[in-house]
């Protein structure tokens, strides 16, 4: 197949690329970077990217893509046991980092490449790989209500389809200069905010780390786009009042774009009466790559996720399966969805897979939402209880339960997701402590997740209790837990 990334091999190559702080690439240092570092992985199935917000990172990704093997990215921040899980399960041919990065003991048995990005010479792009539409891109790990994380294989069609029919919503071209400050080893971040760009044959100032002051600064420094979580809308919407540079650089920007959590509706309105810009709202998912966004050109209404995508069939289906014909903006139902963005398969997991999809081909979101008359999608929650959205990450209940059980400190444990302004849900363990005298605190909770699992998974809040409610059956009574 073609290249997912025309612009390494166009007339773009004195064009800038990536921008990571005072380092950058144009695309023929891109394509000679890339093109060299392809050449060693060609005859890999899959190999592990260790996914700093680097250079490297995108450097790394966009080779293995033009080798036609498939990335998987691993968040840096991952613990041990985590990190075991994903390294067992997709047992990558190598693992791809910046030079001079220290790594934990559980990948250190694995083959590494340090990432040169300073190629001289002419290298030029790697020759077109023999990869197929169908070839797997991505492996990426999102988590379930129970058990560890699962990898979502992600086929390059997927890739280019989602990118194609996003630049036709939002009318994203050469011209734009996206800003953004995501992590590197989600679909938000890594396939929109890096990948995309790259197959526009436009560029992306990353920030390393979000803040409003770097939005302001690459704003008002030519930027046109900017994307990200809810949280960080709603930290720009906090600073506004205080901050005119912010103030103006939303201002001018060509579009403002937030998915991965739905933005609170005070949240839109705030950013709209300081700048005049109405931040527009697309709704993907890993395994969906993106199924709706408002357009650039359409009306952005608060609280929607605007229309289906070019290529993407969506539906509204009842508690039995049956679809909803009728859009009345009322009757809410489970979205389904089709079409050439889906993912192919979890990896390892033929019956994860199998529950995932409909007989005939509808995969099934397990978000719940309403259709107004003119077909503008809203999301009204979510099927299970046990996915927690916080900071836009999503985190299974059943995976930290199982962590906190790991304490000696805790006898039984429970978690669930509670309202939060800042990440939208935050995380709450309820534990029996093993020693009710001496209950583990929330800092020593929230540190052996974080060490074990991630940080971002780790409670913010705990409750000790004397037992957890649960039913005749035994199973834990989550909706008891707040009351
Ligand atoms: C705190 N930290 C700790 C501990 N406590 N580290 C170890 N042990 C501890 N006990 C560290 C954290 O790692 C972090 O470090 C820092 O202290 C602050 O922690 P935290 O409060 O969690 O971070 P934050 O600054 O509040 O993060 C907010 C955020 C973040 C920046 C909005 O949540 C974020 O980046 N979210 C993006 C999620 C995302 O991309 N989701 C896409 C998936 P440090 O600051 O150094 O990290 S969804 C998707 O892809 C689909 C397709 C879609 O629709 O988009
Ligand atoms: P993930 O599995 O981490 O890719 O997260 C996907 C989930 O994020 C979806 O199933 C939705 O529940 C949620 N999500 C993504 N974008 C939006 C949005 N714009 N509004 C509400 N929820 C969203």
């Amino acid at each position: 197949m073609t290249s997912l990334f025309p612009a390494l091999r166009g007339a773009t190559a004195d064009r800038p690329a990536l921008r990571f702080g005072d380092r950058s690439l144009t695309y023929a240092q891109l394509a000679a970077a890339t093109g060299a570092l392809a050449a060693r992985l060609a005859r890999y199935d899959r190999v592990a990217v260790w996914a700093t917000p680097e250079l490297e990172t995108a450097v790394a990704v966009v080779a293995a893509l033009e080798a036609g093997v498939a990335a998987v990215p691993l968040n840096p921040k991952s613990g041990e046991k985590e990190l075991g899980h994903i390294l067992q399960d997709s047992a990558p041919g190598l693992l791809l980092t910046a030079p001079g990065t220290e790594l934990p003991s559980a990948v250190a048995a694995l083959e590494r490449i340090d990432i040169d990005i300073d190629v001289q010479g002419t290298g030029g792009p790697s020759p077109a790989s023999p990869a197929r539409d169908g070839d797997p891109a991505l492996v990426v790990y999102t988590s379930g209500t129970t058990g560890p994380p699962k990898g979502a294989v992600i086929p390059r069609r997927a890739v280019a389809t989602t990118l194609d029919a996003l630049a036709d919503a939002w009318q994203w071209t050469s011209e734009d200069v996206l800003v953004h400050g995501l992590p590197l080893f989600h679909v938000h971040g890594l396939v929109l905010g890096i990948l995309g760009p790259l197959r526009r044959g436009g560029s992306v100032r990353h920030l390393g780390r979000f803040s409003t002051d770097g939005v302001a600064r690459e704003l008002n420094d030519g930027a046109t786009m900017l994307f990200g979580v809810p949280t960080m809308y709603h930290r720009i919407a906090e600073t506004l009042s205080g901050e005119p540079e912010l103030v103006k650089s939303l201002a001018g920007a060509r579009l403002l774009v937030s998915g991965s959590a739905a933005l609170p509706v005070h949240d839109h309105e705030r950013i709209a009466a300081a700048t005049g810009r109405r931040v527009v709202e697309r709704y993907g998912m890993t395994e969906t790559l993106m199924n709706t966004s408002v357009r650039a050109d359409g009306e952005p209404r608060a609280g929607t996720v605007g229309v289906p995508l070019p290529g993407v069939e969506l539906r509204l289906v009842e508690e039995d399966g049956s679809p909803i014909t009728s859009y009345d903006g009322e009757t809410v139902g489970e979205i389904q969805v089709r079409g050439p963005n889906l993912f192919t398969e979890y990896l390892n997991r033929p019956d994860a897979t199998a529950a995932a999809f409909t007989a005939d081909g509808w995969f099934r979101t397990g978000d719940m939402a309403v259709r107004d008359g003119d077909g503008y999608v809203r999301i009204v929650g979510r099927k299970a209880t046990d996915l927690i959205k916080s900071g836009g990450y999503k985190i299974g209940a059943g995976e930290i339960e199982n962590a906190l059980l790991e304490h000696p400190g805790v006898r039984e444990a429970a978690v669930t997701g509670e309202p939060d302004p800042d990440l939208g849900e935050r995380i709450v363990a309820w534990v029996v402590p093993a020693d009710p005298q001496s209950p583990p605190s929330l800092e020593d909770l929230a540190d052996h997740v974080a060490r074990r699992l991630a940080p971002h998974k780790r409670p913010r809040v705990v409750h000790h209790l004397a037992a957890l409610p649960r039913n005749d059956m035994g199973k834990i009574m989550k909706r008891a837990l707040h009351d």
